[in-house]
């Protein structure tokens, strides 16, 4: 049956003389006895192989049964040891007349990894004779965040309710997390935030903590740590206005929740102590605070600062961190070009966070658009631990309506430079910090496919495999996922690769056309609705379109290092996909395709209404290589795509002459 639950791990038979040879080999595995995670090691390999090659392989406790898989943990080898718990080798060895394939690592984690990769390399279909590989995480806290609430609803989400269903954790649920573990785990994903950063203070009472530490029993050999959003005003006792709950009111019998009480202080102290024991290995918490109405120090006088690190020393002793969102835009601040306000609030605090917080900051400075230049902040704090914050669940790209493919946006903001550094380096490879991240907002919902759209998965999965390594490839990594999750013959493969990997720029061309910000309506993020986002988010005149943040204008460029700075503020060179984020420009002025600014914007439209009907067209084609399902199911959401598309295109036009003579 193909729904689509089974993800990128369908293990479907693979055909082909190269893999038949190895049937041998894979029959007989040897796991180390003292891995704890060898259970579910074997569960997947079973689970793998029979579906790949119809065989029940044999595990075994000694190397001297002929076995020629050998999943082996070394944590004495020097080598192994610099590729830490979570990286491994893997290596095809000739010793008489058998091929011997080792999979080792220095930790249990590392083990699950790099069977999962080998996992991979058949399902893709390599060569498994000569393998030589080594492999090691870039980045230390790989992460999704659910914006998922107690009441089982998903804050921009699109693909059904939350799989944590706290008032009904069955053995079925317990299985769907566990198959989430799964998926996870393939990709290298090892914490996750279960709960919205609208956090309900709820989830940090006792019986919710008991139902947690029944999910992170499921989680824990799969190497993946869970992590809480806290609200600050927990200690505060509880609002009398549920539907208020989580912007006023908490657990507790406080009158204060100022970061300075002391009382306060030990409430937190007991509430960590508390979750510890039920979850030896809790990561800690994530705090959306003095944002959107959320409860912060600033309510009491206090600072960002102050407000952290009072959360993170309680959390220290315990080996748990402290991720503060610089997701701010703060009613009480002056400036008027909202973009500016979260450096401006940031950067000077550089240097005053404890060791153990992390500061996490979305991908650009507005909020979540198809198309926005990166947040200034990556690479301006040389003290400060910092994690990126991308969004997998696409709020303002199109729902989980829109086949739009993520993985080229995330690479074009890694790829960034500023202060003569690449996000992907900063995020990775930091040297005066010493807690690297990146957290993902997940598309996951209790859809029988889990993201909605069928091909919503690739965003999943391309969003782990980017974490564990920013400098791969993207073809590689659609690659894979086509592989695993379809049977294509190579011409229907390519033809999907590259129509995945132009669907964001079309998609940007739609709605973020030229980089104009905020088309959308402000409930839903989906429809049309421009007249309502004009003036705060851009202007519209006789003259021309966009906002400008040169030094003529909001100033916003002058928060970049002085090498962008320069190419921002200069309409000649401001890379043409920012031009109206930074620029208010004339109607007439002619782009580098010589262009003018109105017929490129009329051209992009076009071209991305063309391109959905190349992805219409293209599908039809696999028709016969794909399941009847989700061929269908593909096929609707094209449908849907294409008149939301039209409709979208038809109101911008038309909205753009009203203002044309
Ligand atoms: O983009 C906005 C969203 C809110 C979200 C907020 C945030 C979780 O519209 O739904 O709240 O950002 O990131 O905090």
């Amino acid at each position: 049956n193909e729904n689509g639950y089974k993800l990128w791990l369908r293990y479907a038979p693979v055909a082909g003389k190269k893999i038949q040879e190895h049937e041998e080999t894979l029959s007989n595995i040897f796991i180390s006895s003292h891995v704890s995670t060898a259970g579910v090691i074997a569960e997947e390999l079973k689970k793998g192989l029979s579906g790949m090659l119809g065989i029940t392989p044999a595990i075994h406790q000694s190397k001297k049964d002929r076995s020629y898989l050998r999943i082996v943990k070394q944590p004495g080898s020097e080598h192994l040891k610099n590729l830490g718990k979570e990286g491994y080798t893997i290596k095809t060895i000739q010793q008489k007349n058998n091929k011997i394939i080792f999979i080792k690592s220095a930790g249990d984690a590392g083990l699950v990894y790099g069977t999962f990769h080998l996992l991979r390399l058949i399902q893709t279909q390599q060569p498994l004779h000569n393998i030589h590989i080594t492999e090691k995480p870039q980045i230390i806290f790989r992460m999704l965040n659910h914006w998922d609430n107690l009441d089982g609803s998903v804050e921009r989400g699109y693909s059904g309710a939350s799989i944590f269903t706290w008032n009904d954790l069955t053995k079925d649920n317990l299985q769907r997390i566990k198959d989430y573990a799964r998926a996870n785990a393939s990709i290298g994903i090892n914490a996750v935030v279960l709960n919205n950063v609208n956090a309900d203070p709820r989830i940090l009472r006792n019986d919710y903590l008991q139902k947690i530490a029944r999910v992170a029993d499921v989680l824990r050999p799969y190497n993946i740590r869970i992590f809480l959003s806290a609200n600050y005003a927990s200690p505060l006792p509880p609002s009398s206005t549920p539907d208020v709950i989580k912007k006023q009111g908490g657990i507790g019998n406080l009158a204060t929740a100022d970061p300075l009480n002391e009382q306060v202080q030990q409430w937190w102290k007991q509430k960590v102590d508390e979750i510890y024991r039920l979850i030896p290995d809790f990561g800690g918490f994530l705090v959306k605070a003095n944002s959107e109405g959320m409860p912060g120090p600033q309510d009491y006088g206090r600072s960002h600062v102050e407000g952290a690190n009072m959360l993170a020393r309680i959390l220290q002793p315990h080996n748990g961190i402290l991720i503060w969102r610089a997701f701010v835009y703060a009613h009480n601040n002056k400036e008027p070009d909202r973009v500016k306000q979260s450096y401006a609030e940031f950067q000077p605090l550089d240097g005053q966070f404890d060791q153990n917080v992390i500061l996490q900051v979305k991908n650009g400075p507005l909020d979540f658009q198809p198309l926005e230049p990166p947040h200034p902040l990556f690479g301006a704090l040389e003290k400060t631990n910092l994690f990126a914050e991308l969004q997998i669940t696409q709020e303002y790209l199109g729902h989980s309506t829109y086949l739009v493919y993520l993985a080229p946006m995330w690479k074009d903001f890694l790829n960034f430079e500023n202060h003569q550094q690449k996000i992907a380096h900063i995020i990775s490879k930091k040297k005066t910090v010493r807690i690297t991240g990146i957290a993902g907002v997940a598309n996951i919902g209790d859809d029988e496919n889990w993201t909605g759209h069928h091909f919503a998965q690739a965003n999943w999965y391309a969003y782990g495999r980017i974490a564990w390594n920013p400098d791969l490839l993207i073809d590689s990594i659609t690659n894979d996922w086509l592989k695993m999750t379809f049977s294509l013959d190579p011409s229907g493969n390519k033809k999907l690769l590259n129509i995945m990997n132009s669907s964001w720029m079309h998609f940007a061309d739609l709605q973020t056309p030229i980089g104009l910000p905020v088309t959308t309506d402000p409930g839903m993020h989906y429809y049309p609705a421009l007249k309502q986002r004009t003036n705060m988010y851009w202007k519209i005149n006789a003259k021309g379109i966009g906002y400008d943040r040169t030094a003529s204008g909001s100033g916003y460029a002058s928060q970049y290092d002085a090498v962008n700075e320069r190419l921002f503020n200069n309409i000649q060179t401001c890379p043409e996909k920012y031009l109206l984020f930074f620029h208010f420009v004339d109607w007439n002025y002619r782009l580098q395709n010589g262009k003018t600014l109105l017929e490129n914007l009329l051209q992009g439209f076009q071209q991305s209404i063309n391109s959905i009907d190349r992805l219409k067209f293209t599908w039809h084609s696999l028709k016969d290589q794909v399941d009847e399902q989700r061929y269908k199911e593909v096929q609707q959401k094209i449908d849907l795509q294409k008149k939301d598309a039209l409709e979208f295109k038809y109101y911008f036009v038309g909205f753009l002459h009203t203002f044309l003579q």
